[in-house]
């Protein structure tokens, strides 16, 4: 059975794609861009699997769960709610309303979303946010401009024969756009891109300037002086439709076209770029970005751009104008924030949430309750942040996954994907609003958050004003879209299998009045002088932490992440610091550290560093941990770009660059957390695939240019050395490694390996142990050096049919009822896991898949002792029991990777003309 539904992506991206979900028998299995979406027609990112595969990930909280103890334990929603309105009640009671802070995110920002409010609303008004971490610097700056911010319709670039975009990546954020500029391109119009990092809609631009982050405003002046020096300023509109004039033009006067171009580290034929363009190729559509205002004086640089669009006669012309976004709430009926239903609460200021909440009194928070966000991770300053959360005596969280905010609560309540909801959504980067249609039932227990704050409702005396139907609810939420589009498509119904066009211009300030006090535009008058973040030797270099292309924001699993976060630097710089490309560097603000990889840039500016935003503390990016928490001087934005940060080569006594040698059996068995594990402590990886055939002919001799070797599991018997003849040699090397005191690491088939190397026998068991099993550590244990290091022992998987005898003079480490040898030591620090430690969530659904659908043959004679229940357990407890193993994976690989990193004198010696040994 398969069906085909419409519906409208809620990611938190400007592109709010049309998109068309693919189900068979119940199950979303793909998703694509609809053709008939007006403004997207067909475009959508390549995060679209993405988000299929997080529906489904094993790491996807899907029961409602309660901390007692510091442990998780899952619960009924009836529980979890109860006790939610039990806290708040008793909070209220004593501490009032605002005792309770709602911090509503950027994750999802649909019709229904105004509900949520409405009911802390309801509640008397709690403390709610003000300011902003995404769009409120560009919106508020460009109010000063032209009195209230309205941006040009996508549609209306068709007009254009030119475009800027500044401070843009639309390739990676913004899909939708892309074939628009494709086609603006294919009428030969010139496209500038205005951006300090040459990001990849640098290719799908003529020309890239690398303006100095934070100067743009000077850049803006540079093209605004060429332009005068040209006579081509628009008299008229400068006459009759602004105000200021006079003093915008004294500040280009004031500065010679050097000064500005040095201050904005470009040089003058960049800045005549600029001006040529806008002369010659107009109309041109300047479109402003979000990197662009994460400075603390970013409104300067973007009123210096409104500017310069004005001065060019860009405004008010089909084609040209300076826009950026949208209001994403804007189509709907406000009076749902409930915010006329009590006095004016307290507000707390986003950009710096932490300190924020660890000064509040009168009353101190007392609870938080998170919805679609994730600010441990996304706010800056992660450790102020983590604090205020920590000592926030109870925290609700209503999200997905166990990312770095779910580490802080008390309660998660699993909300479902707006592939598993009916909703609305409306769009910060164009004019059409969407049904978000629901594609399939929702995963396990989850809920949508209408529902949740329904259920929860019916606990408080206002229920009976809260609690209505969804249909209802939408009805009324959406009642503006309805008055605006009667008969053309704005009611609901219609609204299901077609976007509807919002009542907005094309073209915004056609007739050239702006919504300012005097009717006019308002040019930029004056320059902050003061310094915001004054370079300071220590800290050489802005970081530039920008939108990811393969993710939003921190919306990922564990599983997901790279190792490290890469770090992008000049090569020059680098040079200059003794760093080489790959290596391990600490990266270090006045607010903390991070562990990066170090990526070398040719072309890259030497003031900045730059690197993607959004990867999680506990998968160690968190690069927040370096960010400055400030509010920006207009708007109550976000300045992250303040940051000053320095690199130096990652010290020394930490475990690093020890060679490892890793033998991967299977492509279904790689070396997950284990390997990712020892990779964060600087070890260098080689890898062999012995199935590639010609591994044999460059199989190391021995074991001298490697301090430690892992053998992985795969579906091979330990015995079957006819259908695997690398086995014995594999043998041999193991022997090697331990005879030249190296450390081995065997998993699964690799212990099964190590044991026969070392005299052990393997046979076959009389079943299969599969799923998580909680073994039992033996008394030598504990002062074993990497399993003493990693307990206490939670329960691991089991993935095996084979088992073997404990070689001569092993150590049993850890016993099992079902298949007793279940880890044991050899010789000097050969180790044998038969549980794989190592599985992440992606290999662990490879083979619950696989398994499943009796894809891998010896084990299909299984497939029947393991039900849909059993999966559908499992699947309950999965998050939890990954949390646990991956943390025990951890201690144990970090361990055992200190043991290579003990004889890195001894392999250190080994090559006699003191050459480094292979590289990965
Ligand atoms: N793939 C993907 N798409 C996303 C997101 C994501 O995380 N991943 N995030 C979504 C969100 S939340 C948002 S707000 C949007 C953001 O969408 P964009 O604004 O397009 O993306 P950013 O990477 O945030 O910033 C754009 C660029 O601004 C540059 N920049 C930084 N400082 C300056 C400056 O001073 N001057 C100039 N001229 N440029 C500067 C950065 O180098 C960066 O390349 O994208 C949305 N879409
Ligand atoms: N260093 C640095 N930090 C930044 C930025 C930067 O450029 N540099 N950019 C900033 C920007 S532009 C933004 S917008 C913010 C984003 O900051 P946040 O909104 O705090 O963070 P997101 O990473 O978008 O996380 C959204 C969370 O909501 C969850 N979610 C998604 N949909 C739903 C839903 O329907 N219901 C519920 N309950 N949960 C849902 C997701 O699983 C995810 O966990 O980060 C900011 N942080
Ligand atoms: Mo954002």
């Amino acid at each position: 059975m398969k069906t085909i539904i419409p519906t409208t992506c809620t990611r938190d991206c400007p592109s709010t794609c049309g998109l068309l979900a693919t189900v068979e028998n119940g199950r979303l299995v793909r998703l694509s861009g609809n053709p008939e979406h007006p403004l997207t027609r067909g475009a959508a990112c390549g995060k679209k699997a993405l988000y299929v595969r997080r529906v489904y990930s094993l790491e996807r909280v899907t029961a409602p769960m309660i901390r007692r103890g510091g442990r998780w334990e899952i619960v009924t929603w009836d529980a979890a709610l109860d006790l939610v309105a039990e806290r708040i009640k008793t909070l209220i009671a004593e501490s009032g309303p605002e005792a309770i802070l709602y911090y509503q995110g950027y994750g999802e920002r649909t019709a229904l979303k105004l509900l949520n409010r409405y009911f802390f609303s309801l509640l008397g008004g709690v403390t709610t946010l003000r300011g902003s971490l995404c769009g409120g610097t560009g919106q508020a700056a460009q109010n000063l401009s032209v009195g209230d911010r309205v941006s040009h319709d996508p549609l209306d670039h068709a007009n254009s024969r030119s475009m800027i975009l500044w401070g843009r990546n639309p390739v990676s954020t913004n899909a939708g756009l892309v074939p628009i500029i494709r086609d603006l391109r294919r009428r030969g119009g010139p496209v500038l891109l205005v951006d300090p990092a040459r990001t990849r809609s640098a290719a799908l631009a003529d020309h890239h300037i690398a303006v100095r982050p934070g100067r743009d405003v000077f850049l803006a002046l540079a093209a605004a002086k060429l332009i005068l020096a040209a006579g081509a300023e628009d008299k008229p509109f400068l006459e009759r439709h602004a105000e200021g004039v006079r003093d915008f033009l004294n500040l280009a006067e004031r500065f010679s076209l050097d000064q500005l171009c040095n201050r904005a580290g470009v040089c003058e034929d960049q800045a005549q770029l600029i001006a040529d363009t806008l002369i010659t190729a107009k109309p041109t559509s300047i479109l402003l970005g979000w990197g662009l205002h994460r400075h603390a004086l970013a409104h300067q640089s973007i009123q210096a751009i409104d500017a310069l669009g004005a001065l060019s006669g860009n405004l008010g012309i089909p084609g040209g104008g300076v826009s950026q976004g949208f209001e994403e709430y804007g189509p709907y009926d406000q009076r749902f924030w409930g915010d006329e239903l009590h006095p004016p609460r307290r507000t707390l200021l986003m950009p710096r949430i932490g300190e924020e909440i660890l000064n509040a009194t009168n009353p101190k928070i007392r609870m938080i309750f998170v919805t679609a966000a994730n600010p441990v991770c996304m706010a800056p300053n992660t450790d102020k942040v983590s604090r205020a959360f920590r000592q926030t005596e109870f925290v609700v969280y209503s999200g997905h996954f166990l990312d770095d905010t779910a580490d802080h609560a008390h309660v998660f309540l699993p909300a479902t994907t707006f592939l598993e909801e009916q909703d609305v959504m409306a769009s910060y980067g164009h004019n059409y609003v969407g049904a978000v249609n629901k594609v399939i039932e929702p995963v396990g227990e989850c809920r949508s958050e209408f529902w949740m704050f329904q259920e929860l409702a019916r606990r408080f005396p206002f229920a009976s004003e809260y609690r209505r139907g969804l249909e209802e609810w939408l009805e009324a939420v959406c009642a503006p879209l309805r008055e605006q589009g009667r008969d053309q498509g704005g009611d609901l119904q219609a609204l299901r299998s077609r976007p509807f066009r919002v009542n907005a211009p094309m073209v915004p300030y056609a007739d050239r009045r702006f919504p300012t006090p005097s009717g006019k535009f308002r040019f930029l008058e004056r320059l902050d002088e003061a310094e915001p973040s004054p370079e300071t030797p220590e800290f050489p270099y802005t970081l530039l932490t920008v939108a990811p292309h393969d993710a939003i924001c921190s919306e990922r699993t564990l599983a997901d992440h790279e190792p490290l976060p890469a770090v992008v630097l000049s090569a020059r710089q680098a040079a200059g610091l003794g760093l080489e490309q790959g290596r391990l560097v600490k990266v270090f603000s006045p607010h903390g550290a991070v562990k990066a990889r170090l990526s070398v840039d040719l072309e890259l500016r030497e003031d900045i560093l730059v690197a993607e935003r959004g990867g999680w503390v506990k998968g160690e990016h968190g690069l927040n941990r370096l960010t400055r928490d400030m509010a920006s001087r207009v708007g109550d934005g976000c300045p992250y770009y303040e940051t000053r940060v320095a690199v130096a080569a990652w010290p020394a006594e930490d475990v690093q660059d020890v060679p490892i040698l890793v033998i991967e059996h299977s492509p279904q068995a790689p070396g997950g957390n284990f390997v990712k594990a020892i990779l964060r402590r600087g070890a260098r990886v080689t890898t062999l695939r012995p199935s590639d055939g010609d591994v044999l002919s460059n199989w190391p001799e021995g074991p001298e240019d490697f301090a430690g070797l892992v053998v992985l599991g795969g579906p091979q018997h330990a015995f079957d050395d006819a259908s695997s003849p690398h086995f014995p040699r594999l043998m041999d090397l193991m022997r090697a490694f331990d005879a030249a005191h190296r450390p081995v690491a065997g998993i699964c088939l690799g212990a099964q390996l190590l044991a026969r190397a070392h005299g052990g026998t393997t046979y076959t068991l009389s079943g299969l142990e599969f799923g998580f099993v909680q073994h039992h550590p033996t008394p030598a244990a504990g002062d074993d050096p990497v399993i003493g290091a990693a307990l206490p022992l939670p329960p691991l998987m089991e993935f095996h049919e084979d088992s073997f005898t404990l070689p001569p003079g092993a150590t049993l480490l850890v016993q099992g009822e079902a298949c007793p040898n279940q880890c044991f030591r050899v010789g000097r620090a050969s180790y044998g896991f038969q549980f794989h430690l190592e599985a992440d969530s992606r290999i662990l659904a490879d083979w619950l898949t696989l398994f499943r659908q009796g894809a891998i043959p010896v084990y299909r004679v299984y497939q029947d002792q393991f039900p849909d229940a059993y999966y559908t357990d499992l699947a309950r407890r999965l998050p939890l029991l990954l949390a646990d193993a991956t943390a025990f994976c951890d201690k144990a690989a970090l361990a055992w990777l200190r043991l290579c990193g003990e004889g890195a004198e001894a392999w250190g010696k080994d090559r006699e003309d003191g050459s480094r040994p292979v590289e990965a």
